[in-house]
């Protein structure tokens, strides 16, 4: 192991030893070009989301709750797509992301702006 790891790294590999499940645990990594992201009940199916510029994500509403997805900057929201924060199961919001950078997102029903509970990182292009 490299001793430069980043504090990152370590605090998900720490995640991803302590929750491993079928369909996606804390912590997980998606990376791709278009990706559908289920919101469950309370927490997001991938934690870390990594697309081209261009690229598009597909907040899906997947559980009994309420979700949706805000950039901690206020860049975006799932709210600006869909209508409405209260997504319910089935519910969709499609956001293209034609600005690259590291978004930080949070669901304003179960996490907040400063990384606790339903939240994640949203990363655009090579930044
Ligand atoms: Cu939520």
């Amino acid at each position: 192991m490299r001793r430069s790891i980043s504090v990152a790294a370590v605090f998900g590999a720490i995640v991803l030893t302590a929750c491993s499940s079928d369909e996606g645990g804390v912590g997980d990594v998606f990376e791709g070009d278009d990706v559908t992201v289920d919101m469950f009940d309370n927490r997001y199916q991938y934690t870390e989301i990594r697309i081209p510029v261009g690229g598009s994500v597909n907040w899906l509403g997947a559980g009994r709750n309420q979700h949706n997805s805000v950039a901690v900057d206020g860049s975006w929201s799932t709210g600006d797509e869909f209508g409405s924060l209260e997504q319910l199961e089935g519910d969709e919001a499609v956001i293209t992301y034609d600005q690259p950078g590291e978004y930080a997102f949070f669901c304003t029903f179960h996490g907040n702006d400063e990384g606790a509970g339903m939240v994640g990182l949203l990363i655009v292009g090579d930044v």
